[in-house]
C-alpha cells in the first residue's frame, strides 16, 4: 500500500468515493481565525465552512490555531491543511476531506502572527473552542492586543463566536475581555463594544480524540497516509444567536444548516445537561468500572437505564426544549454508535471544570421543586470514587484535570473516613455553586450513594437505583 502522505499535491489520488474540495485555498486570505484547533473544530465547524467554500463565498477559509502544542499544527502544515473525516451512523460510513483549513499558527509560538490575524483585512470571524480552562485571561489579552490593532487600523467589526460547552458562551468571552482589559484598552473596547458581536452558540457533534485505528483506516479508505485523520458520527447540530457583525452571514448559515435564531439559551442548556451531563456520568461510571468506551457503558442495560432515568426525571422537568425526549432517544442511539470508540477517560478529563455546568442546575431545579435528585447524586459519589485513581480491578489511572491535586486529596481517604471525603468534595463552591455546596439535603444523598459504591460497587449500585421509585 501506498506510503504516500496526504497533500494538495497527492489528493488527485483520492478514490472517487471520497469528497474533497474542489477549491484552490488562498491561505493570506482566510476569513474565519480559529482559536483551539482540536478535533472538534476540524470535524464541525471547519465543514460547515467547507460547504460555504463549496458553493464558491472564498470567504470562509480558516487560519486554525493551536493554543500549546505544536505536534498536530506541524503534521497538518506538513498535509497542506488537508485531513479527512470519518462519518459513521446508521446508515453506513463515509469520508470526507474539508479542504478550509487554510492556515495555521502556534498561539504560545507564533503570537505575532495570530495578532496579524485578528487584524487582517481578510478576517471576518473569530471562533473558539479552547475547552472549559481556556477562559483565562491569557485568552483575553491575546485578544484584546489584536483588536486594539484592528480598531488603529480601521477595520470593520468582527464576529466573535465561542463555541465551548460554556452556557452563555458569547456573554461570558465578552466579559471576560473586558474584565482584563486595562485603562489603556478603553478606545478599543469602546470600539469593540460598537462594532463586534459575540453570538452565544451551541455546538454539537460527538468527535473523539483520534485513534490509531483511524489512522489505519484512513490509509485503507484513501489510499494515503493521514496522520490528522479523525472520526465522527453523522449528526451535527450548531445553533448560533442571530448576532453578527454582517447581518447577512445569518442566511448564508442556515443555508448550511446551522440554526440561526434568537433562543439559543435552550438549546444550550439541553445540551450541557442531557448530553454533557449523562456523558460525565457515564465516563467516570466507565472508568472507574474499567469499562473503555461510551459505547460500552450505554451498552449495559442497567447503565443506559441510569441515563434515561437520569434525563427524564431529573434534567428533562427544567428545560424549556419542548421536543426533550426525541432529544433523549436520539441520544442514547448516539452514545451507542460502535464506531466512535469515544473514550471514558477523554470525557472524564477536566470533570472539575465540566461538572458545575452539566449537573448542578438540574439538582437546583429539582430540589425547587421538591422532586428527587437521587440520579445526580450517585453520579456525584462516583465522582469522589474516581478520585482515588484505580478502577475497582484495582488498576490505575491518571486523572487529567487542572484540579487534580486537591481533588486526589479530598479522595484519598475515602475508604476510612467516608463522611469527611464526601463533605469536603462537596463543599467545593467552585464544583457546585454555593447553594448545593452548603445544602445538607445534597451532602445526605451523595453520602448516602457513596457508602453504596464503595460497597457494593457501582454496577450493582447502578442496578439497585433503576429498580427503585422515586417521586
Ligand atoms: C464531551 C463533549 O468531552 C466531553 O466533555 O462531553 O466533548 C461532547 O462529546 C461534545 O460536547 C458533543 O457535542
Amino acid at each position: 500500500m501506498s506510503e504516500l502522505l496526504l497533500c494538495r499535491e497527492t489528493q488527485s489520488r483520492l478514490p472517487k468515493s471520497v469528497q474533497s474540495p474542489s477549491y484552490q485555498p488562498i491561505p493570506s486570505a482566510a476569513g474565519v481565525l480559529h482559536l483551539g484547533l482540536g478535533a472538534f473544530h476540524r470535524a464541525h465547524q471547519a465543514m460547515v465552512f467547507d460547504q460555504l467554500l463549496r458553493a464558491g463565498d472564498m470567504r470562509w477559509g480558516v487560519h486554525g490555531v493551536g493554543m500549546t502544542q505544536p505536534g498536530l499544527v506541524n503534521k497538518l502544515r506538513a498535509q497542506d491543511g488537508l485531513y479527512a473525516v470519518r462519518i459513521a451512523g446508521s446508515k453506513g460510513i463515509e469520508w470526507q476531506l474539508p479542504g478550509a483549513l487554510w492556515q495555521t499558527s502556534v498561539a504560545t509560538t507564533e503570537r505575532q502572527s495570530v495578532i496579524k490575524a485578528i487584524s487582517a483585512a481578510s478576517t471576518r470571524w473569530i471562533t473558539l473552542t479552547v475547552t472549559e480552562k481556556g477562559y483565562t485571561p491569557t485568552l483575553a489579552q491575546l485578544l484584546i492586543e489584536g483588536l486594539r490593532v484592528r480598531c488603529a487600523e480601521g477595520r470593520p467589526g468582527l464576529t466573535i463566536a465561542s463555541c465551548d460547552n460554556l452556557q452563555g458562551n458569547g456573554h461570558k468571552l465578552k466579559a471576560l475581555i473586558h474584565a482584563t482589559a486595562t485603562p489603556q484598552d478603553a478606545p478599543a473596547m469602546k470600539w469593540m463594544d460598537a462594532h463586534c458581536a459575540f453570538p452565544c452558540s451551541m455546538v454539537d457533534r460527538i468527535v473523539p480524540a483520534a485513534t490509531p485505528e483511524v489512522t489505519n483506516a484512513a490509509k485503507t479508505a484513501l489510499g494515503l497516509v493521514d496522520e490528522c485523520a479523525l472520526s465522527t458520527e453523522t449528526f451535527w447540530e450548531w445553533v448560533i444567536e442571530d448576532n453578527f457583525a454582517d447581518p447577512a452571514d445569518a442566511a448564508l448559515l442556515s443555508q448550511c444548516g446551522v440554526r440561526v435564531t434568537a433562543h439559543v439559551h435552550s438549546y444550550e442548556e439541553a445540551k450541557l445537561r442531557m448530553l454533557n451531563g449523562s456523558h460525565s456520568a457515564m465516563a467516570l461510571m466507565g472508568a472507574v468500572t474499567g469499562r473503555a468506551y461510551i459505547a460500552d457503558c450505554i451498552g449495559e442495560d442497567h447503565i443506559r437505564q441510569f441515563v434515561e432515568r437520569l434525563m427524564s426525571q431529573e434534567v428533562a422537568p427544567h428545560l424549556s426544549r419542548a421536543d426533550w425526549a426525541n432529544y433523549r432517544d436520539a441520544l442514547i442511539q448516539r452514545f451507542g454508535n460502535p464506531f466512535l470508540k469515544h473514550s471514558v477517560h477523554q470525557i472524564a478529563t477536566d470533570s472539575s471544570q465540566k461538572i458545575p455546568q452539566r449537573w448542578p442546575p438540574s439538582v437546583l431545579g429539582q430540589m425547587a421543586s421538591n422532586a428527587s435528585f437521587e440520579h445526580h447524586a450517585l453520579a456525584a459519589a462516583v465522582f469522589l470514587r474516581y478520585t482515588l485513581a484505580k478502577d475497582e480491578q484495582g488498576k490505575a489511572y491518571a486523572l487529567n484535570d487542572p484540579q487534580v491535586s486537591s481533588l486526589m486529596a479530598i479522595g484519598a481517604n475515602q475508604a476510612t473516613e467516608p463522611h469527611e471525603s464526601v463533605r469536603a468534595l462537596l463543599a467545593r463552591e467552585d464544583l457546585w455553586g454555593k447553594e448545593l455546596a452548603a445544602s445538607a439535603a445534597w451532602l445526605s444523598r451523595v453520602s448516602y450513594w457513596h457508602d453504596q459504591v464503595l460497597h457494593q460497587g457501582i454496577d450493582a449500585t447502578v442496578k439497585y437505583i433503576t429498580q427503585q421509585e422515586f417521586s
